[in-house]
Parts: C-alpha cells; structure tokens; sequence
C-alpha cells in the first residue's frame, strides 16, 4: 500500500465534511451522483483500491473479494452491521475489516423507542387523518384508542450496546425490562436497568407486551423470528426491528399480523429492502420506516470520523480499533 496517499474508494456519498476530510487524507475516489455500485462496479473497485469503503447497500460477497487485487487491504465499512460483507473470504486473502460500533448507538435506540411509542400508540395513523382527504370529523371517547406502554414488558432480542440503550430508555417510560441474548450481561448493568434475562427466547417471546430486536443479523441469528417462534407470542404484542429484517421471518410475520395473531409491528428494517413485502405495505398493522434508525447528521459524521480513523491508523501501520474478526460474529 502506497503509504502516504492511498488510493480509498468509497461506494456511496458521504456528509461534506468526512468528504473534504477524506480528499485531503487520501487519493479518494467519491460517488458524488451517490448511484448504487453494480457488482461489476465494485468488482472494479476492489481490482484497483487500496481500501473500499462500502456501505449497508454493498455486497461485498466471496465472489468479490476473490477478484481483489493485490492492493487491496482494508474494507473500512460504512456502518455497524458487517452482514453485507463476507468477513471470512476477507480473512483468508489477507484483508482487514473494519466497521463503525458505538457512534450510532444512541440515534438507533431512539428510532427504536419511537416505533416502541408509534406503533401502540397508532401515532401515524392519527397524524393521517388530520392530512386525509375528509380530514377530522371530531373528537370522541372511544375513537382512535391505541395502549398502554407504561408498565408492560419488554422483551429486547440482543442487549449489546443498542439493546442496553434502549432498555435505559424504555426503564424511563415505565416499560419492564427483559432480555435475551447468547451471554448474560454484567451484574451491574442487569441491576441498573432492573433487566430479567431469559436464557430461553422461546419462553421469553411467550410472556412479552413488545418485543424489540437489536442484535446482529449473522448466520445465527438469521430467522430467529422463525415462524415457529413468532406463533409463541402473545396475540396482543408488538414487535420492532431496527437492526436488521434478516433477523425475522418477514413472510411469517406479515401472515400474522393479516390474520390479527400479532398487534402490531414496527420496521425499520426489511427482510429485502428495499423491497417492501406487499403484504406488510399494506397492513394497517405494520408500521415501516425505511432503515433510518442511524439517520442523523452527527451519526453519519461520526461514523465518517471513524472511517476515517480506522484507515489512517491501518495506513500508518497500526491495528485499526474498530478491526471486525470472523470469531467475533
Ligand atoms: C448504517 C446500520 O447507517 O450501521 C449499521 O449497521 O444499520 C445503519 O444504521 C448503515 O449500515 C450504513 O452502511
């Protein structure tokens, strides 16, 4: 790698600032149209970078990271989430991963509260019928009832840093906390947000009000939400996703909220977006928010700042901090 200037593609555009900061550091070539990558497109990328900054819409699959060229060293991901990557592939030709943990943990927590108080409380659908055609015919005491957030129980699938994020916010708005995830979280945490943990997820979707899932889509957790484990909810629970659709069995839940055997769903993530399933599309159920949970300016420069560290620190010859290792997934 060349070491002072090297060559840095980046897939999608970026805020202003990481861009200028990005020129300046390195030889950047930038998407300033902002137009998706085709495969082939990346495949030409990988062939001739340095390092290739993707995002969440790139597939940066084996047959990809098989056409690399000899240059190619670091894939300094644009997000979190590393599932659009082939982490091992990446491994086994002598490339680094790296992503951008922590810097959009507490936009994402928000984005989950809000389905968590939209979808109980049909907070869009109100808001529709001020901008509808007929538009308010008039107050009433029975129209437009939603629930009760305040001391129901939450479930929260995956209590790393987003899931703890949210549990400290839900404790706030009276909600019960409990959760499930592959290890038990510290103690002291655990006694802090007042947190139950279900060894067993079966037993714990069986009991909550609203279920929120918040951990990584790998090739573990892909349909954790089966079909078999939705039907084990309450017909009165919610469910929202802000991590990833993958996590859900989306065909099976779509079928459950059309038969009215689940209240309500709350997505900010599809299963093929940006597919919408026509079915959850139209649900009057299902409320979908196209995967904005880390769309925040500061986010997005803060994710961008550690981009740019990530690479710097390769560059001048150290172990990047945000480094992604197939054994952690
Ligand atoms: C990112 C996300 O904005 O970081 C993640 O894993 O899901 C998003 O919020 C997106 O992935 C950008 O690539």
């Amino acid at each position: 790698m060349t070491k002072n200037k090297p060559l840095v593609i980046v897939t999608r555009r970026l805020p202003d600032i990481i861009e200028t900061r990005m020129r300046e550091l390195f030889d950047a070539r930038l998407n300033v149209d902002d137009a998706p990558m085709s495969q082939a497109e990346l495949v030409e990328a990988v062939k001739t970078a340095d390092v290739l900054v993707p995002t969440v819409t790139d597939r940066i699959d084996k047959a990809i990271i098989s056409q690399a060229g000899p240059k190619l060293k670091l894939i300094a991901n644009f997000g979190t989430g590393v599932d659009n990557i082939d982490v091992e592939s990446a491994r086994t030709r002598g490339i680094t991963v790296t992503n951008t943990p922590g810097v959009l943990t507490e936009d994402t927590a928000d984005m989950t509260m809000a389905l968590i108080l939209a979808v109980p409380r049909r907070l869009i659908e109100g808001a529709a019928v001020i901008s509808s055609e007929e538009g308010w015919m008039g107050w009433s005491p029975t129209w437009m009832l939603g629930h009760r957030i305040f001391g129901k129980r939450l479930g929260i699938v995956g209590m790393g840093r987003i899931g703890q994020a949210v549990a400290r916010r839900a404790k706030a708005f009276g909600l019960q906390i409990h959760y499930h995830n592959r290890r038990r979280v510290a103690a002291a945490i655990e006694e802090e947000l007042e947190a139950t943990y279900w060894e067993s997820l079966d037993q714990m979707l069986a009991r909550m009000d609203i279920v929120s899932i918040n951990c990584p889509h790998t090739p573990g957790t892909y349909h954790l939400l089966s079909a078999r484990r939705l039907k084990l909810m309450r017909p009165e629970a919610y469910i929202v996703n802000t991590a990833r659709g993958e996590v859900i069995d989306e065909n099976a839940l779509a079928r459950m909220l059309e038969a009215g055997e689940l209240a309500g769903a709350g997505l900010d993530v599809l299963e093929h977006q940006p597919a919408v399933n026509p079915k959850l599309a139209n649900s009057d159920r299902a409320l979908l928010t196209p995967h904005m949970g880390s769309a925040t300016l500061e986010g997005r420069i803060d994710m961008g700042e550690k981009v740019i560290i990530n690479i710097k620190t390769f560059v001048d010859g150290h172990t990047p901090p945000d480094r992604v290792l197939p054994s952690m997934l």
